[in-house]
């Protein structure tokens, strides 16, 4: 549709009338409203900048992807899949050298997970686009990704936990970050029978210092009665400082949930003073337990990963801190928990009750120091539900499990079984809207809309069911997302589209805040990494017994070398690649014929590094993967590798001109 310049050849009539309908049509397909003043200014400019076209970025999990799905809004593009807890053959990730360690756990290397939720990092309540956290459901862990450069920078495993749901819900100004168990297991683990689940099971509840890059670790684990621990959102404003959990199998069942854990009227909410836990860790309440969980991340300046094993964390018990934890009876295995942009009212998904829940804030304070309590279980004290709760939203629609909020007084429930979101109003607890969903909505996301200041105008659901929404792909079809227009008074559905993996939760945060401080390339001045090549002149093979370095870079569009010889079967050969293109938008790959991994892909600046053992004699082609230029194709060399034992010398050149050691 952008006119192009003008090679030299004449255009044709009908090569023009193509040009204009296409600009045509671009124009007309904007008139969503979404930027259509500034396509319309002037006929020939087709450009609109792209934090006008997409006001919003918006993070989708990729569920058992392991992956985190970069969309804009409101057009539904894909612009990125950021691999997390996964190998990704697209850039090489979790296979290049520099990114293993990223996916090592106290399990050895573990190249996937189930990642649910995405949570943006707040600066007083509101996200302000450094960093975006994920949750490894599977083998517990947490990931940092960085929103200057769209790549996992630090994952932190969790230790005395089993299916890291509830997470990483972060407070207020990053200070901290949540896991919470979703399985109670005897802790420390060990053999006994699962009959023996009550009173020796136990959940966990972690709080994660984030707000240091490279230094994420656990500030302390809370020990807790053997529930199901689910999901969990930070208080703010008035209720900065707690965080707060749901819980279901209240009755501590080990077979057969569906029936055994729904027979109570009432689950939990916890509700956890963190800053009380802080005093009492430093009055010295807990003990120091014995752990094994691994802590990543990527250096800065050699950007390769780096795993250490951690042995110990702190753990501390209701007991030992009195006023630390309370639990807050709520409506029937809920689900989500969500906290509305006052900070007051704290919204529980109760997915078999027939109301929605919502707790206030400072009710539940007068109730804490009323000691207005049922009972106490394990040093928790169970707050009155009628002392605590503000209200209840009748006729919610069926299933309800998650609500974010406008900033304008309203809330927006999900309602799995009756597929529709259900618009409420906060104070009167009255419905005013609801409309469909295809299909069987889970999470749901507003810009923001789980902090202080949502921005309000788009909603997106996220359907677990698709049926007839897309054409189909065979017995697996894609999993739905829709866009819903909230700024007025009725709720409206834009849009449609298919989404990857099986995306839970989403965040979404204004694209201004994110676009201007992207990382364009990488200075090669500041590359540490030991087998960098900063210049063709720095390019070298270096045999250290059966290890091969080749010492290469790649600039459009030439490797040097490009010609290596004197490889022997046997050999394990590394090849390190730096990309000496200083300029955005210019990466380079590596694909070497025989190599067991994945292709590299290198951006600007960057050294990655490929393993390739070659089993047979012969000449072995490579070549970049990424069309960098014109010439991309020309891109390519040959290794030779001769028989084991061989004599030929190792010599390696670019352009006919060979070297030797
Ligand atoms: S949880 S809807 Cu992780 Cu609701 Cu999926
Ligand atoms: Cu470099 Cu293609």
């Amino acid at each position: 549709m952008i006119p192009r310049p003008n090679r030299g050849i004449a255009m044709t009539g009908a090569a023009l009338a193509l040009v204009t309908i296409g600009v045509y049509a671009c124009q007309s397909g904007s008139t969503g409203g979404v930027g259509a003043g500034s396509m319309m200014a002037a006929a020939e400019a087709v450009y609109v900048p792209p934090g006008e076209y997409d006001e919003f970025y918006a993070f989708m999990s990729g569920g058992f992807s392991g992956n985190l799905t970069v969309m804009g809004l409101p057009s539904g593009r894909l612009l990125k899949q950021v691999p997390v807890f996964s190998q990704y053959p697209e850039n090489g990730w979790g296979y290049s050298q520099e990114t293993l360690a990223m996916l090592q756990t106290s399990h050895g290397f573990v190249p996937w997970d189930d990642a649910h939720h995405p949570e943006l990092s707040m600066t007083d309540g509101v996200p302000d686009g450094r960093w975006i956290f994920i949750n490894g459901n599977n083998t517990p862990r947490v990931a940092r990704i960085d929103l200057n450069s769209f790549e996992t920078t630090e994952i932190l495993e969790i230790p005395n936990s089993a299916g890291n749901h509830g997470s990483p819900f972060i407070t207020p100004n990053s200070d901290y970050l949540v896991a919470s168990t979703r399985f109670s297991v005897p802790i420390p683990n060990r053999d006994m029978s699962i009959e023996e689940y009550r009173g020796n099971f136990k959940g966990t509840l972690s709080f994660v210092r984030a707000n240091d890059p490279g230094n994420m670790e656990i500030a302390f684990q809370i020990l807790m009665p053997g529930y199901d621990y689910d999901l969990a959102h930070a208080g703010k404003g008035p209720s900065d400082g707690w965080m707060f959990f749901t819980s279901y199998n209240s009755e501590e069942e080990h077979t057969l949930l569906e029936i055994n854990a729904s027979r109570r009227d009432k689950d939990f909410v916890a509700a956890v003073d963190y800053r009380r836990a802080e005093a009492c860790i430093a009055e010295g309440a807990g003990r120091t337990m014995p752990a094994r969980y691994t802590h990543n991340h990527m250096d800065e300046t050699t950007q390769s990963a780096v795993s250490e094993m951690m042995t110990e964390v702190r753990v501390i018990e209701p007991t030992d801190c009195s006023d630390m934890v309370y639990f807050l009876p709520t409506p029937k295995s809920p689900h989500g928990v969500d906290v509305d942009p006052t900070g007051q009212y704290i919204v529980a998904g109760g997915k078999l009750a027939t109301v929605i829940p919502v707790h206030s804030f400072d009710k539940m304070i007068a109730a804490i120091e009323a000691e207005d309590y049922e009972e106490v279980i394990d040093g928790i004290p169970v707050l009155t539900y009628e002392s605590v709760i503000a209200g209840e939203v009748a006729n919610a629609g069926l299933g309800p499990l998650h609500t974010e909020f406008d900033g304008r007084g309203y809330a927006y429930t999900t309602a799995f079984i009756s597929s529709e979101i259900v618009k409420w109003e906060i104070g009167t607890w009255q419905v005013v809207d609801r409309i469909p969903v295809y299909y069987s909505v889970g999470h749901l996301m507003i810009p923001g809309g789980d902090s202080r200041e949502p921005w309000g105008k788009y909603l997106v659901a996220l359907n677990k069911i698709t049926k007839d929404r897309y054409l189909p792909t065979g017995p697996e079809l894609a999993h739905s997302a829709q866009l819903i227009d909230i700024s007025g008074d009725q709720m409206r559905l834009l849009l449609d589209f298919p989404t990857q993996g099986e995306p839970h939760y989403a965040q979404g945060i204004a694209a201004d805040l994110v676009m201007n401080d992207q990382t364009q390339f990488y200075a090669l001045e500041d590359n540490e990494h030991p087998w960098v090549a900063r210049s063709e002149g720095e390019t070298r093979i270096v045999r250290d017994g059966n290890q091969v370095h080749v010492v290469m870079t790649s600039i459009r569009s030439h490797f040097t070398p490009d010609n290596i010889e004197g490889i022997r079967v046997g050999d394990e050969v590394y090849f390190h690649v730096t990309n000496l293109e200083q300029d955005w938008d210019v990466p380079h790959g590596l694909a070497m014929i025989g190599a067991e991994t994945s292709e590299l892909l290198i951006m600007p600046g960057q050294t990655r590094t490929l393993r390739w053992v070659p089993d047979a004699p012969g000449i072995y082609p490579f070549y970049c993967t990424d069309f960098c230029s014109a010439l991309h194709q020309e891109m390519q060399g040959y290794a030779r590798v001769s028989p084991r034992g061989s004599s030929v010398a190792l010599r390696w050149g670019t352009g006919g001109t060979w070297n030797t050691n």
